[in-house]
Parts: C-alpha cells; structure tokens; sequence
C-alpha cells in the first residue's frame, strides 16, 4: 500500500471537507456532495507524493518529456485514483460505514471528455503508464470549457448536447496563476536594428493570458505522480471602469472575446481536420503557452539554452501540435537572440512527431493567408524552415521538381503540417507496424528515402489498470487469483493463464464471469435504452466514432441480411445473438448521422418483430464514452475490428476487448495484424481484403459494387430495403444517400470508397464460422482464455518503454516519502 494512505485519517477527511465545501454532515449528504467530499479527501491523500514527485524530479535534474496534444479523453478519475494507490477496498468500507456504495459515488463524477476517441484516449494512457514507470512527462492541452458532447438519441437521431464538464467545479484540479503566461496573436512583424543585428518584434496584436490548470496523474502504487497540465484563456486586461477611450475600451472587448471562444469547445471531428481558423488559434494558444513555460523552466536552473534538448523532448502528438517547431524557433531566434543554425539545431533535437493516420481528410493544411494574418512572425519563421529545405531537397535531387512539389513545407498556397512536423524533427512514428510500413513505402516514401534514419514504429497500447483492474473486477479477481497481482504492472505475465485455457472448471469459471458481465451490461442497457437483451445470447459488439471507414455500415448491412434469412426461415438454426453499437458521430458529418439513424430504424423494426423469436437484437448504446466503455468491454463476446484495411492505422478498442476476453472479428488491418500474431489466426475471425489489395484497387482501379449489386440476390435485396422504405416506411427516400455512397460514383469520390459491398460476402462468412464455434462452448471459452492470455504485448506500460528507449531517453525516477 502507498505510504500516504490511511483509513481512519481518510474518513476523517472525508467529514472534514463535507463540512467545510457545503456546510453539511454527512447524512445530509446528496450522493454529489458525497463524491466531491471523497474527491477532495483523495486529493488529500496524493498532494504530497505530487509535491514530493516535483521535488525529487528537480533535485535529479531529470531530463522531462512534454506529451503535447489538443486531446487527453481521460475519463473518470476517482476510481481509478483510489486503485492507484491500492485503497480500494478501505475507501469503500469507509463509505459503506457512511452509508453510501462506492460505485454509485463513482457515477456521481462527470467523465472528463476531453478529447474525441483514439487519439485523445491513448495519450491519457500513457500518461498513467508514464505515471507507473516512474518516468518525468508533463501532458499539455486545453482546458475546454466543454468537451466531448454528450450524445442523446431521439426518434433514432443523434441529438448532440453540450458537455459542462465543469458546472459543479472539479475537485481534482488546481489553478496555478503564478505560470500564467501571454499568447499574441494577429498584428505584424518589425524589424529593429540592435548592435548590428536584426531583431523582429511583433507589434499591434492582440493577446490572451494562458492559465495553467493542473491534474495529477497518479502511478500506480510508487508514490509518483505527474502532471496534466491544461491551459485556459483569460483576457489580459480586463475593463477599468475610469477608461473612457474608445479605442481601448474596444480592445479590452476583444480580448475578452478572444480568450472566452479560444477555449470554448472542443472540435467535435476524429479524423477529420474542418481548416477552421478557431483551430489554428486553439493549437497556437496552447502550445506557445507550453512551449515558453518549458524554456522557462528549463532557464530557472540551468545557463546555458544550447542544451535545451537535453533536459526537455517535445512529442507532437498528431499534427496538431506542430506549431511547436516555429515557436521553439522564435524564442530562441527572438528572445535568446540565437543564430538560425544554432536555434535549429535545439529545435530539431527537441521535436518528434508521431502520426495516427493516412486519410487525406485528417492532413493539416493551412492557408497562407490564413496562418500568415494569424501568426505573423511564425509564418515567417514557417517560411525560411521551407527555403533552406527546399534548397536541401534541390541538392539531393537535382532538378527534381516532382520531389519539390510532394515535399514542401509550404506549397501550393498552404502551409503543410505533416510536412512541417517531420522535417522540424528527430523522429517520425507510425503506432503499428503495419501502419508504419504504409507510412514508409506509400504515404511519406519520398521522406522516407530522405531520412530513413527519423522513421521508427510504435506499436500502440492501453492502461490494464483502467480497462481490466477497474472496469472489470471480476475478471480481475480471477485472473489474480490463478496467477498471482503482477500482471497490474507487468502484463506479459499475463501469459501464465495459458495453461488454464484447456482446463474445464476454469473455462467454466471464465464463462461464468463473462455471464455476470454480460447481466450487468444488459442492466446497463435496460436502464438506458428501455430494451431487454438476453445474456445468453452473443454480445456481438462495435463500439468506436462512427466514420465511413470504420464500416459501421458493413456490420448493420449484415444484420439486415441476417434478418432476411430468418424472414424467410423463422426456424433458422442460429445461435442468438445481440447486436451492440455505440458511436459518435461529428456534429457536421451528415453522411455518419444518417448511419446511426439507420441503426436505430432497423433496430427498432427486428427488435418488435416477435415472428424472429427474440434471435437477433439490435441495440445502440446512447453516449459511448469512457466510464461506459469499460463496463461493455467487459461483456463482450465479439469484438467488431472491420474498418477497410490500410484505413485504420492501429486501433486501441480492439485491444481493450482482448484484455476482457472477447474474440476479434476483423480485417488484417492496423494493430489487428499483431493481435492475430499473438493469439493465433485460429482464436480470432479474419475476413475481407488486404492493405495491399485495397491500396493496389485505390490506384489501379477495377473494382465495380454495380457488379456484386448485378450479381448477389442478397446484397441486392438488402440495398432494395434501403430506397423502397422497410425501415423508414414515412419517408422511403431517407436512406438514398448510403444506398447512393454504395452504388453511385458522386463528384470525385469512387462509389462504395470502402469496399463494403466487396468485403461482405467475406463478411457474412465470417458472422457465419463465429456462430458455429460459439456452439462448443469448451472451444470458445478457451480461446476468450487464449486472448486475454496473449494480450501482454498491447499495455501502454511497453509502448511507453519503446518511446523511451528509442526517442525520449527518460530516466526512472524513485519516489521515497
Ligand atoms: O488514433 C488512434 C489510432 C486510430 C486513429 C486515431 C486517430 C484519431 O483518433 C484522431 C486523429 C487521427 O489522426 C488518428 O484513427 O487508428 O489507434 C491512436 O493512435
């Protein structure tokens, strides 16, 4: 058990802070009151080990990673607090002897959603492996004042409603004014002669003053705990009453206007860049705060800024972040008064970049005209990065105009992010091998055969803290009872279970968890969605952001020809199955929204159809979200992996269902490939093309859905159902844009773009082999066995210890109170 801990002095606190924050006892107590009480007594408990983590960290002089990025989807923090330093089961005496149950005070904090999905998700685990390891890393964001929209479901849309996160404050965090620190934005660039030497000022901008938000970041049981640290706007002068001048007056309007929208709300795309101007503002804000803060720091006990690299890496989490190359540049070319050599050298060995996806519609591009009004100086800066790159790419390939217009960094009219970000840089990672070698053979060849050196894979990963040893306990219990606790920090141990996946009494104890799991989703489900689910049935589940290239589409596709077949046969043998979606769609993305209606229109059809016998159910989860996701990945049977291959550039869902024991049903596409490597081909459900079939399609051309529609009686029976009214018998027409997406080339878009129609048949196969193994139970049990057995190689705790060996070069830190 942690140091800091202790029952007596817990409960003590938790009295204290309910009488000082609400002036209450406890059994006047709402269950709210009752959370932000604990949460306090919580943030008791750690802030020595943060204060003591800090102290140790600069009496080493440790060198200290800045994880830079606009999302961190952390969730919940209070149970995952209280495991973290092994007080769990106190915690919940304590308030069993108060009268309240630990997991309804749980439910009582609101899931902090701060980012969109995968992206934002895996740097919150990382952070806790950061934690774990001992390791100094500060993650850097945006305090948005609304995260993540909640999601509501009427008449079978997607209603989105703002997230206010922050309405009843949030205990955890803490505002540190003493690093507030100014962000100019807009204005222009002078230049000023000083002892012969040019200085550019940037004059007539407006500013913001950023103000850093603090959160601990608890390891798991080593005393240390780090930092997320996420900046708000403020203005800089807030009105005086005695101004009169109309001009200022107007000016402090703006300014306050200014830092209230920059951090007003979160975007709402995955995957998907909308060039809005806000955006730009949002990733200079926080990242110049970050950045100038860093070099601060870095000032206070060190002299000399040409070892900056040294104590300080900057990984650019996506190419949002990539601002941080020209602002590391301004302050050492205009505060330092460092020469371009000099200030390029740090930069570049301070900056790494890692890239999540190849979808063109996710690349950074930014008008000049836009980015240049914006950030006058940095687009100077932006602007000379390009020249002496352009001149490098002429020397190495001399007359080569083809490289020139593929590799520039501004081109075209608009500065180019990615590009920018892997020159700027010492490294450039994909987050799974497969992903990696697309990156290196297709998407960024010609940067690849420039600079080999930078380009390294990273394997992505997830926290088995949060998703087995807090959202599924009883797995866990189990799973420690056979082999011991050290699969919490070391999950290749994981692997000792193998041996029970043969043995019957065990499959049936694992089967048995499963079943309570699947009772306590259909709890869930009932409660939210007024649908009954029978546990017994197969939890087949698909739960990520709704995108066209995830294939949501495929799978409800699916369902709709499964319901054929039982039309046709009402004594169809198959084994019953329930069909579980949970997604967001981006407020603006129609096509996706059409989709989620689609679900609910035929869920709602098949799930009052009593001809069927209760065979297939067909459910969509409302607000799939992190606290929700833990209790779904601890249900499921099938876990739904089919985006188009070469689309999905690693996944970490399908990770987080291997964990809890689910089998794979999905496409040899991102980290899919090295689940299947671990577990065996013969313990998940592969179908569908390959990276290399699509990629050699997408450029060769050749595929035809109009031939499949010709030439497939189902198929086409199934897309009939979308344009002649089965499922939306008011309005037959509703469905006519997906049915078009499948069959109809639009503008410039190639009709079904991701090969849906070609990958069902395959597909249905598949659905087909799952439902005939399900039948022995014995097998099925032992491959669940299996997968939770070979999932060691997808904790967070490795990916986090590749970055640090191949491109941070941390050191461990210890922790002694
Ligand atoms: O990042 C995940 C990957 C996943 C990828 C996702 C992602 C976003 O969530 C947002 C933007 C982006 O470029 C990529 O789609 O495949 O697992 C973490 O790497």
């Amino acid at each position: 058990m942690s140091m800091g801990f202790d029952k007596e002095t817990f409960k003590k606190s938790v009295l204290f802070n309910m009488k000082n924050v609400f002036r209450k006892t406890v059994d006047e107590a709402t269950k709210e009151q009752m959370y932000q009480a604990v949460a306090y007594a919580v943030k008791d408990v750690i802030i020595d080990e943060w204060i003591a983590t800090h102290k140790e960290y600069e009496k080493q002089d440790v060198k200290t990673l800045y994880y830079l990025s606009m999302e961190f989807l952390m969730g919940r923090a209070l149970g995952n607090s209280i495991i973290s330093f092994m007080a769990q089961p106190d915690v919940k005496d304590v308030l069993e002897e108060l009268g309240f149950d630990l997991n309804a005070i749980e439910d009582q904090e609101p899931d902090p959603a701060l980012g969109n999905g995968g992206l934002g998700r895996l740097a919150a685990c990382f952070l806790d492996s950061l934690a774990t390891l001992g390791y100094p890393a500060y993650g850097c964001g945006i305090r948005y004042r609304y995260g993540m929209f909640k999601q509501k479901i009427e008449n079978g849309y997607q209603v989105e409603i703002p997230d206010d996160w922050l309405k009843n404050g949030y205990p955890f965090e803490i505002r540190r004014a003493e690093y507030a620190t100014e962000v100019k934005f807009g204005g222009y660039v002078k230049v000023v002669r000083e002892n012969g030497r040019e200085r550019f000022v940037q004059e007539g901008y407006q500013s913001v003053l950023a103000v850093p938000y603090d959160m601990p970041i608890i390891g798991y049981g080593n005393n240390v705990v780090n930092t997320l640290r996420i900046w708000d706007a403020q203005a800089i002068n807030t009105f005086s009453l005695d101004s009169f001048d109309k001009g200022d007056y107007q000016k402090a309007v703006e300014q306050e206007n200014l830092a209230k929208t920059i951090v007003e709300v979160l975007y709402p795309n995955d995957n998907h860049y909308a060039g809005k101007e806000l955006r730009l503002k949002q990733q200079y804000f926080f990242i110049s705060a970050s950045v100038q803060r860093a070099v601060k720091k870095y000032m206070e006990n060190h002299d000399d800024i040409h070892k900056f690299y040294e104590k300080n890496v900057f990984q650019l989490n996506d190419t949002h972040p990539t601002v941080a190359v020209p602002e590391l540049m301004r302050i050492l070319l205009d505060d330092y008064g460092l020469s371009w050599e000099e200030a390029w050298e740090i930069t570049t060995r301070t900056c790494a970049y890692t890239n999540h996806t190849i979808m063109s519609e996710a690349l950074e591009k930014w008008p000049i005209e836009l980015f240049s009004r914006l950030l006058p100086r940095i687009y100077q800066i932006v602007e000379e990065i390009n020249r002496r790159f352009q001149l490098k790419i002429s020397q190495m390939y001399p007359g080569n105009q083809d490289k020139v217009r593929k590799m520039a960094i501004v081109y075209d009219g608009q500065v180019r992010m990615a590009n920018l970000a892997i020159v700027g840089g010492f490294s450039v990672n994909g987050v799974a091998r497969l992903h990696t070698e697309i990156l290196k053979n297709q998407e960024l060849k010609d940067f690849y055969e420039m600079m080999p050196e930078k380009f390294n894979n990273k394997t992505n990963g997830i926290t088995q803290r949060r998703f087995l040893l807090h959202g599924n306990p009883l797995l866990s219990e189990w799973v420690t009872k056979k082999i011991g606790n050290d699969w919490i920090t070391n999950l290749p141990h994981i692997h000792r279970l193998a041996v029970y996946a043969d043995d019957p009494k065990c499959q049936q104890e694992f089967m048995d968890i499963k079943y309570q799991n699947k009772v306590r989703l259909a709890r869930y489900i009932k409660e939210h969605n007024g649908i009954e689910v029978d546990p017994r049935s197969i939890f087949d589940v698909q739960v990520k952001r709704l995108h066209e290239y995830k294939r949501q589409l495929m799978n409800i596709l699916h369902v709709m020809y499964l319901y054929n077949q039982l039309k046709d046969n009402p004594n169809l043998d198959m084994v019953p199955r329930t069909f579980i979606f949970g997604a967001k769609a981006a407020a603006g993305y129609r096509r996706a929204k059409l989709t989620i209606k689609l679900i609910n229109s035929v869920a709602e059809v098949i799930n009052n159809d009593r001809s069927i016998g209760g065979k297939i159910k067909v459910v969509f989860i409302e607000d799939y979200k992190v606290s929700n996701a833990e209790i779904i990945f601890a249900a499921a049977d099938v876990s739904e992996q089919i985006s188009t291959a070469s689309k999905e550039a690693s996944g970490t869902g399908n990770m987080k269902f291997m964990l809890n024991g689910a089998l794979t049903l999905g496409t040899m596409d991102g980290a899919n490939v090295e689940i299947v490597e671990e577990v065996g081909a013969e313990n998940a459900f592969i179908f569908g093309l390959s990276s290399d079939e699509v990629i050699r399609y997408e450029r060769d051309g050749g595929y035809d859905p109009m031939e499949i529609f010709n030439n497939n009686y189902e198929i086409r029976r199934v897309l009939m159902q979308l344009i002649n009214g089965y499922y939306s018998p008011q309005d037959p027409e509703l469905f006519r844009d997906i049915y078009n997406s499948l069959l109809n080339t639009m503008s410039s878009d190639r009709a079904d773009t991701y090969f849906i129609l070609k990958d069902l048949p395959s597909y249905g196969e598949a659905q087909k082999r799952i439902d005939q193994a399900y039948r022995d139970e014995s097998w099925w049990a032992k491959a669940a066995i299996l997968n939770v057995a070979s999932s060691g190689k997808f904790t967070s705790d490795r990916t986090i210890l590749e970055y640090v060996r191949d491109i941070w070069h941390l050191e461990k830190v210890n922790v002694e109170l």
